[in-house]
């Protein structure tokens, strides 16, 4: 059976929770990382020497990185479903999930630090807004790339919006004044209305 390690409050387990889960896979996640521990023994180091979450363990192969997971998972469980098989479609996919992993979750680490893990009296307010308004202008490049489009690609829903989705879903959590984004929440609430996203989608408040 695939295991899958690590906290769901991580942003990259839940990516690869919520790949799991819409592909209908019978899984075990095992809790690990921040308040959990784990990831410093010697078993997990020798499956992750970076010590960080999620990595994954189906019939003895195992792998580390998110993004390669949820790609190595929706290849192997729906070809040309949540990983298009056409060439351009599957480039255009890929792209969505390394602008996610390079641009909008790095863009938000400092309002999620600052606001969600560090004490009031402790935070800094410059960096929160530096933070937010990088995060403004993605979301603002996501808002108008989705008013022309149902979902990220023209293939249909795949794991880019899984994987962007779960940015998404940080964003639209976090505890900040944002400005309106019709074509982004519709998306967004198109994916939470899909039985696979709850597991993510129900944790409305960010730990
Ligand atoms: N690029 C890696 C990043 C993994 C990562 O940074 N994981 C964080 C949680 S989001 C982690 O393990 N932090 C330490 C911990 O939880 O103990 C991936 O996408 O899997």
């Amino acid at each position: 059976m695939l295991r899958i390690w690590g906290r769901l409050s991580s942003i990259n387990v839940q990516k690869v929770a919520w790949c799991a889960d819409e592909l209908g896979l019978a899984y075990e996640r095992i809790d690990a990382g921040g308040k959990f521990g784990l990831t410093k023994t010697p078993q997990y180091l020798a499956m992750n020497p970076n010590a960080l979450v999620p990595v994954i363990e189906d019939d003895g192969f195992v792998l580390y990185e998110s993004n390669a997971i949820v790609r190595y998972l929706a290849a192997r469980h729906s070809p040309d479903g949540l990983w298009p098989e056409d060439l351009r479609r599957r480039a255009d996919a890929d792209r969505w999930m390394e602008w996610q992993s390079n641009a909008y979750t790095p863009a938000m680490r400092d309002i999620f630090w600052q606001l969600i893990r560090t004490p009031a009296e402790s935070r800094n307010a410059a960096a929160i807004e530096a933070s937010r308004k990088e995060c403004e202008r993605l979301a603002a490049i996501l808002d108008s790339h989705l008013a022309q489009r149902r979902y990220l690609t023209e293939h249909g829903f795949t794991a880019a919006d899984i994987v962007v989705g779960c940015a998404a879903h940080r964003w639209l959590h976090l505890p900040v004044a944002r400005e309106p984004r019709p074509h982004l929440e519709r998306w967004y609430a198109m994916l939470r209305s899909r039985p696979g996203s709850r597991q993510v989608t129900s944790q409305t408040t960010l730990t």
